[in-house]
């Protein structure tokens, strides 16, 4: 990274540094991706009409659906040949959202991972234990790039086999869990399951994310695992892990990495932006991004600006809704409608569903609501049950619960919001 700012670099400083890059990044991805050429033209404006930070809320928005539009490669500023790796958001069914990297692009990305396990209390030397998956999606490699950069040891484990990850953590004594929050429960249960106290164990730092965690989740974790529990949040089209994250020591809200990543908070229904404080739907624009430039990519994650605790840089608060139906289950980005087809796919069920979220665990669980098309035996609902967990965790990746019922069962509505049983949180 050319310019590394620091607590004493002035919040001045750093937007001069924002619109000079936000200048570069909107001319080269309208003069390298046809799509942006486009949606330019079509609300009438141009890169050399952004004269302030301020320019950019006349510029159109880029959506997932602009992504699946140019599947797979159609929204890269730069010819293949320059795209060193391929990332894809989470949940897999059907055509993925396909992002790209050049080299520049992770070392970037790295050296944003970087501050972020920094920012969390970790220090060059420290053992990190990466739990999150390695693969496509980018929670494994995404901080495994950071962790190496910080001068870390690396132990990439990904998830699952969660009795054997109890086995290497008390071997290699890590000092750090990066994970789910799901996934650092399990870990828990794993630990008590062989007569471990987890709290005994040799980490001191756990950098959760990629799904909504709140503070009464924090608080079991802290209190189970004996650790520190920190929040970082992302996501693959901006980039992965390491947009934001928590400070250790600091009054909650995610150090945003302004130097990189231009924030902006609108209201969903209008588009218009809001001003900082006011919570809406967060908007990000990538400023130093090679591969795949995001002019205003709206996030659909509830949040708003906070402004800057330690340093330079604005912060944004926890995320813990969305504007839009999808649902972050264990980690994993799932649609309804990714749901309903595999239910039209498996034989003998009705199109009526339902989907029931809890908090039990303390984390989100989805249990889906099916019924027969005809009056069945308690067997073969049982079949078409086990056939549907299976369709699921194959092609969308997540673990749910399903329960078939008998024809007729289920509550007919109309909308799609009414899919979503009332939520029975615990907070
Ligand atoms: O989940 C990247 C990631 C990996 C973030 C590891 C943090 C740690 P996607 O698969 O593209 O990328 O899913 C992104 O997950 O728009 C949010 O809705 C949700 N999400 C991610 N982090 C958080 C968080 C990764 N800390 C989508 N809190 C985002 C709440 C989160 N929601």
């Amino acid at each position: 990274m050319a310019e590394e700012p620091d607590e004493g670099t002035s919040a001045e400083r750093i937007r001069q540094l924002q619109l000079q890059r936000l200048r570069w990044s909107v001319r080269h991805a309208w003069e390298n991706v046809p799509h942006y050429q486009r949606s330019f033209a079509a609300q009438g404006v141009h890169p050399d009409e952004l004269r302030t930070l301020e320019d950019l809320a006349r510029f159109p928005f880029l959506t997932k659906q602009d992504f699946r539009t140019h599947y797979p490669f159609g929204l890269f500023a730069v010819p293949r040949q320059k795209v060193v790796r391929i990332h894809t958001s989470s949940g897999t069914t059907g055509k993925p959202t396909v992002v790209g990297y050049t080299a520049r692009d992770i070392d970037t990305w790295a050296g944003l991972m970087s501050r972020c396990i920094r920012a969390a209390g970790a220090r060059t030397g420290d053992v990190v234990h990466i739990a999150y998956d390695y693969g496509l999606f980018t929670g494994g490699l995404g901080s495994h790039w950071g962790a190496e950069r910080l001068g870390c040891t690396v132990i990439p484990v990904s998830s699952g086999r969660s009795g054997w990850q109890v086995e290497l953590i008390e071997d290699f004594r890590p000092d750090i869990l990066m994970a789910t929050p799901s996934y650092a429960l399990t870990l828990a249960e794993a630990f008590e399951r062989r007569g471990l106290d987890p709290r005994d164990s040799s980490l001191r730092i756990g950098i959760f994310g990629a799904e909504p965690w709140t503070e009464t989740t924090r608080a079991a974790l802290q209190s189970r695992l004996g650790i520190e529990a920190l929040d970082l949040y992302g996501l693959a089209e901006v980039m992965g892990p390491g947009v934001a994250c928590e400070t250790v020591g600091g009054d909650g809200g995610l150090t945003i990495w302004e130097d990189h990543i231009y924030p902006e908070v609108i209201d969903p229904q209008t588009g218009q932006v809001l001003p900082d404080g006011e919570e809406g739907e967060l908007v990000l624009t990538s400023l130093t991004k090679e591969a795949l430039p995001v002019i205003r990519y709206r996030t659909h994650d509830r949040t708003r600006l906070l402004p800057a605790h330690k340093g330079p840089m604005r912060r944004i608060a926890r995320v813990l809704a969305r504007t839009d139906d999808m649902l972050v289950i264990h980690g994993v980005n799932v649609y309804p409608s990714q749901l309903e087809a595999l239910i039209a796919h498996t034989g003998g069920l009705s199109s009526h569903y339902k989907l029931e979220i809890t908090r039990q665990a303390p984390l989100d669980d989805l249990t889906v609501h099916v019924e027969t098309l005809e009056r069945d035996s308690d067997a073969a609902r049982r079949r078409i049950a086990t056939e549907l967990t299976r369709q699921v965790k194959t092609y969308i990746g997540v673990s749910v619960t399903v329960v078939v019922h008998r024809p007729g069962t289920i509550e007919r509505a109309p909308g799609e919001a009414t899919r979503l049983m009332p939520r029975h949180r615990t907070h």
